[in-house]
């Protein structure tokens, strides 16, 4: 099998990579990204001179180039994860939001119905679903209600992709996952850029009251989820992934000033997000009944193992804290 990943370099993508190489040691990887700020080719250097891992750095809007690849390696699926992925730099600026998740997806899929891709996995969010009230969760029925640029770029996206089956017949499958953590993640996220402060002792900004809940899952598990949607899922249907952790912002914190023997005093509430979703919750009991899918990781353990895996890999954050990333979060802290 020979498969198309987008946006290979970013967190879950690197993470991806290393799942397939290890657990499909026979597929190889055509990894097309852009190498964004979000992306980092260090994170595969292992794969340097590996034939089953090739790496083009080019944007997924480049139908020509994306058909010429699919030709070129005889690519039977797309394992679609590229995107410009954080929620408050689609408050700043949304217009890339726009660009990659909506045009550069729909040519994405335009390229892979004119070379006749077998499968394209079109990897989603929960955030399509908008915030839930203190009970229930979401299931693939719930109805899409996206609130950030972000969110609402994915749900077109998402939308388009289940356009190109219902409308051309081709072969989509698209999964909607909670919030992923584990090793490789931009420290710009919550749990990264709260261990990455802690090491510093600089404030920790939790957003409004720190009572916001996320659903946390581990990134290996969603990579086999990821996996087995591509293998074992059905044409033109969605699947929810999600660990069954719900967590408050502030619980997290806590838990990682602990984690780094760091005081509670560095915790500093700021002004809130606009627009700011209050919690998301995911029924997975569609991908755990069809697919066979189960988290394997606790968060508990999970979370030691990723902030420990953070204290162990300095040289990696530091690298990836660019000077444009030091700039962007000036801009982020002076708006505030
Ligand atoms: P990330 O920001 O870490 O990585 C995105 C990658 O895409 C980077 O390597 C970047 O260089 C690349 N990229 C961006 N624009 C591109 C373009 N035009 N052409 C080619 N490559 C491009 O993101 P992530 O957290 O790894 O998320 C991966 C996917 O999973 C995204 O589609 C995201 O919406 C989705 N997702 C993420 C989470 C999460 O918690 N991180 C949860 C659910 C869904
Ligand atoms: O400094 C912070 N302080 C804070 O309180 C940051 C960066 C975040 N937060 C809060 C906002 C959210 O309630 O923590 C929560 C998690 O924030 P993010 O890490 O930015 O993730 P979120 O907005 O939930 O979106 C993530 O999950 C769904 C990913 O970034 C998306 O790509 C994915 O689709």
């Amino acid at each position: 099998m020979n498969v198309l990943v987008t946006g290979g370099c970013g967190f879950i993508g690197s993470n991806l990579v290393k799942y397939l190489r290890k657990n499909r040691p026979d597929w190889k990887i055509v990894n097309l990204d852009k190498l964004t700020y979000a992306g980092n080719l260090e994170n595969l250097s292992e794969f340097e001179g590996d034939p089953k891992h090739v790496f083009v750095r080019g944007d997924i809007g480049n139908q020509e180039l994306v058909e010429h690849l699919m030709a070129q390696h005889s690519i039977d699926a797309v394992m679609h994860l590229a995107a410009e992925s954080h929620v408050d730099r689609s408050i700043l600026g949304p217009e890339v939001f726009v660009a990659t998740n909506v045009l550069g997806t729909q040519r994405l899929l335009e390229a892979s119905r004119s070379r006749g891709i077998k499968r394209f996995l079109m990897v989603s969010t929960d955030e399509v679903y908008g915030s839930l009230g203190p009970t229930g969760a979401f299931t693939e029925q719930s109805p899409l209600q996206p609130s950030s640029p972000y969110s609402a770029s994915k749900t077109s996206s998402d939308l388009v992709a289940l356009a190109y089956h219902h409308t051309f017949g081709m072969d989509v499958v698209v999964t909607r996952c909670s919030n992923n953590y584990g090793r490789y993640q931009f420290p710009e996220k919550l749990i990264p850029l709260m261990v990455v402060n802690a090491l510093h002792d600089k404030p920790l900004p939790v957003y409004g009251d720190g009572a916001n809940v996320r659903d946390w899952l581990h990134v290996e598990d969603h990579c086999a989820a990821l996996t087995l949607a591509l293998e074992k899922g059905k044409a033109g249907e969605v699947y929810n992934i999600g660990g069954g952790a719900e967590r408050k912002n502030i619980e997290i914190v806590k838990a990682i000033l602990s984690l780094v023997g760091k005081p509670e005093t560095l915790i500093k509430y700021v002004k809130d997000r606009p627009g700011h979703d209050r919690r998301y919750a995911i029924d997975p009991t569609k991908i755990k009944r069809e697919l066979g899918w189960s988290p394997s990781q606790t968060f508990e353990q999970g979370l030691a193992e990723t902030v420990k895996w953070y204290v162990e890999n300095r040289s990696w954050w530091e690298r990836v804290t660019s000077g444009a990333y030091r700039q962007y979060f000036e801009t982020q802290y002076r708006a505030r």
